[in-house]
């Protein structure tokens, strides 16, 4: 998707309809916030126009992105979400807990995704520095949790999108 359009707002939303009766979460890592805050609010946004509000949607935060599998867990499970969104922002450091926290997000998420049988969305960015991040999130390159929330809503729509 973006590395053909080069931009993350280009994403397709013709023939995309509101989806109806789910319940979803979004959770967001508060490092880097202000990154991952308008990455949040860009998904929420997206979600308000696509059949969600209040009553549907819940917004948590966890303090980093390693917790977000925990929290996106804990949706699943505790809360009977529909679909969650995780958003999140590793940038890399002079220690290797770039490489251990964005492959444990990666595989914790992907396994959720599997074992839940609900699609869980991977909304986490990383990048070598902020700026790249910032990019990202609102900037020249669009808005990657606005794209994780149309990928929620296409995902929830999936048993009835046409090719
Ligand atoms: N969490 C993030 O979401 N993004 C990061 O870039 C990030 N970098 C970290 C770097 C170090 C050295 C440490 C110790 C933690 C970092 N975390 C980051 C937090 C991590 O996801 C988790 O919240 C903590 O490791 C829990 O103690």
């Amino acid at each position: 998707m973006s590395s053909v359009h080069k931009n993350l707002d280009n994403f397709r939303t013709d023939g995309l309809r509101p989806v109806t009766g789910k319940r979803v979460a979004v959770i967001t890592a508060e490092w880097n916030e202000e990154v991952t805050f308008a990455m949040r609010d860009g998904a929420v946004a997206f979600l308000k126009k696509y059949g969600f509000d209040d009553s549907n949607l819940v917004v948590r935060q966890v303090p980093g992105s390693f917790e977000l599998i925990y929290g996106a867990s804990y949706m699943l499970e505790k809360e009977d979400v529909d679909g969650v969104i995780v958003v999140g922002c590793v940038i890399q450091g002079e220690t290797p807990h770039f490489t251990f926290i964005s492959q444990a997000v990666a595989s914790g998420i992907a396994e959720l995704n599997v074992r839940s049988g609900k699609p869980v969305i991977f909304g986490v960015l990383t990048t070598l520095n902020q700026e790249q991040a910032l990019d990202r999130a609102g900037g020249k390159h669009g808005n990657k949790g606005t794209e994780a929330a149309a990928t929620l809503v296409k995902m929830l729509n999936f048993n009835v999108l046409e090719a």
